[in-house]
C-alpha cells in the first residue's frame, strides 16, 4: 500500500516516514503532499507561544489530556527554532508529553529551523497539513516567541496563546511589540510564583491601550499553574469559545484564506528561489554574477533583473 494511502489510514509510521521526508526534502514527499492535501482542512489549529521555559509545553501536555477525554486526536508540531541540537527527534527533556508518547491517538513531532529554504513556517505548514489529513481534530503548535518567524508560524494558527510568567518585569514593555497583537487567549502561567497579580494588571493596561480588535473579540486572560494542571479545563474552554466566536463572525472563513494565502505564497517563493538557485550553480553562475557584483561591473538589481527576465524568455 502507499505512503499516502497508509498515512489516511493513520499508520503513525507511514506520516513519521514522510515527515522525515519532508525534512531532508525528498522529492517523492512533494508528491505525498499534494496527494494528501484535498483531505485536509479539518482540523482546528491552536498555536502557543512565549517565552522560553514559561511552561508551554507543560500547558499543552494537559489540555492534551482534556482533548483525548473529549475522545478528541491531536497532533503537536513543537517548532524549536534556537536548539541546534533538535531536529525532529527530540521528544525527552524539552518536550514534557512522553505520558502521551504510548497514546495512538496523540501524535507528537518537533521541528528545527535546518533546512531553511522556504522557512520555517513553511515547514511547519507541511506537518500541520499531514497531521491534518491524518485526521487529527486538533493539532497544536508550540513556539517559543521571540523573533519574526514564530510570530509568522503563529499566524497559521486559528486560536493563538500567548503564555506570560511572573518576574518577567518591565519585559512586558518588550514583549508588547511583538506578540501582544498576535494573541487570542492570554495565560500567566507559574502563578504559584509571586508576581502573577502584578503581570496579569500590566497585562490588562497594555491590552486596553491597544487598538480595539477589529474581529470584536475581547482577548481574555487566564492564570494557570501548568505543572498541577490549575486553570487548564478554563483555558480550553477559553479555546471553544474563541473558536465559537470565529465561526459566529465568520473570521475562521476569513482566517482559513488567509492561512492560505501565506502558504501559497511561501510555496511558491520557496519553489521560484529554488528554480534560480539551481539554475545559477548548474551554469557555474555563481562565481561570474559575484564577480561583476564585486568589481562594480553590475549592480545586485540589475543582476536580479536579468536573471528573472532570461527565465521568462525561455519559457
Ligand atoms: N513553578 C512552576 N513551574 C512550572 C509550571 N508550569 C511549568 N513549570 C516548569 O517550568 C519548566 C519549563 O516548562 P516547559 O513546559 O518545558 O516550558 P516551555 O515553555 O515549553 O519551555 P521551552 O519549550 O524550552 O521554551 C519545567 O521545569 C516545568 O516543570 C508552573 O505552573 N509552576
Ligand atoms: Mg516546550
Amino acid at each position: 500500500m502507499n505512503l499516502t494511502k497508509r498515512i489516511l489510514e493513520g499508520d503513525i509510521r507511514a506520516a513519521s516516514k514522510l515527515m522525515r521526508d519532508i525534512d531532508d526534502r525528498i522529492p517523492t514527499a512533494l508528491d505525498s503532499l499534494k496527494e494528501l492535501y484535498p483531505q485536509t482542512g479539518k482540523a482546528y489549529i491552536i498555536g502557543i507561544t512565549g517565552p522560553p521555559g514559561s511552561g508551554k509545553s507543560t500547558i499543552v501536555d494537559k489540555m492534551v489530556d482534556i482533548f483525548r477525554e473529549e475522545g478528541k486526536s491531536v497532533g503537536i508540531v513543537a517548532v524549536d527554532p534556537t536548539s541546534p541540537f533538535s531536529g525532529g527527534a527530540i521528544l525527552g527533556d524539552r518536550i514534557r508529553m512522553q505520558r502521551h508518547a504510548t497514546d495512538e491517538g496523540v501524535f507528537i513531532r518537533s521541528l528545527a529551523t535546518r533546512g531553511c529554504l522556504g522557512g520555517l513556517s513553511r515547514s511547519t505548514q507541511d506537518i500541520v497539513n499531514v497531521m491534518d489529513a491524518m485526521g487529527k481534530d486538533v493539532i497544536l503548535v508550540e513556539t517559543v516567541g521571540v523573533g519574526q518567524d514564530e510570530i509568522e508560524i503563529i499566524h497559521t494558527a486559528y486560536t493563538s496563546i500567548v503564555v506570560l510568567i511572573p518576574g518577567l518585569g518591565d519585559d512586558i514593555q518588550a514583549i508588547k511589540a511583538g506578540i501582544i497583537e498576535i494573541g487570542d487567549i492570554f495565560v500567566i502561567n507559574k502563578c504559584d510564583r509571586e508576581g502573577a497579580d502584578k503581570v496579569e494588571r500590566d497585562l490588562r493596561m497594555v491590552l486596553e491601550m491597544g487598538k480595539k480588535r477589529e474581529d470584536g473579540w475581547d482577548a481574555p486572560i487566564f492564570k494557570t499553574e501548568a505543572i498541577l494542571g490549575k486553570g487548564i479545563f478554563e483555558l480550553v474552554d477559553g479555546i471553544y469559545r474563541h473558536k465559537q466566536a470565529l465561526e459566529k463572525s465568520q473570521t475562521l472563513e476569513k482566517k482559513r484564506r488567509e492561512r492560505m494565502k501565506t502558504t501559497f505564497l511561501e510555496i511558491l517563493e520557496s519553489e521560484v528561489m529554488a528554480l534560480f538557485i539551481e539554475k545559477m550553480e548548474k551554469g557555474g553562475r555563481w562565481e561570474t554574477i559575484l564577480d561583476d557584483l564585486m568589481n562594480r561591473r553590475t549592480d545586485p538589481y540589475t543582476a536580479a533583473e536579468r536573471i528573472i527576465f532570461e527565465e521568462l524568455k525561455t519559457h
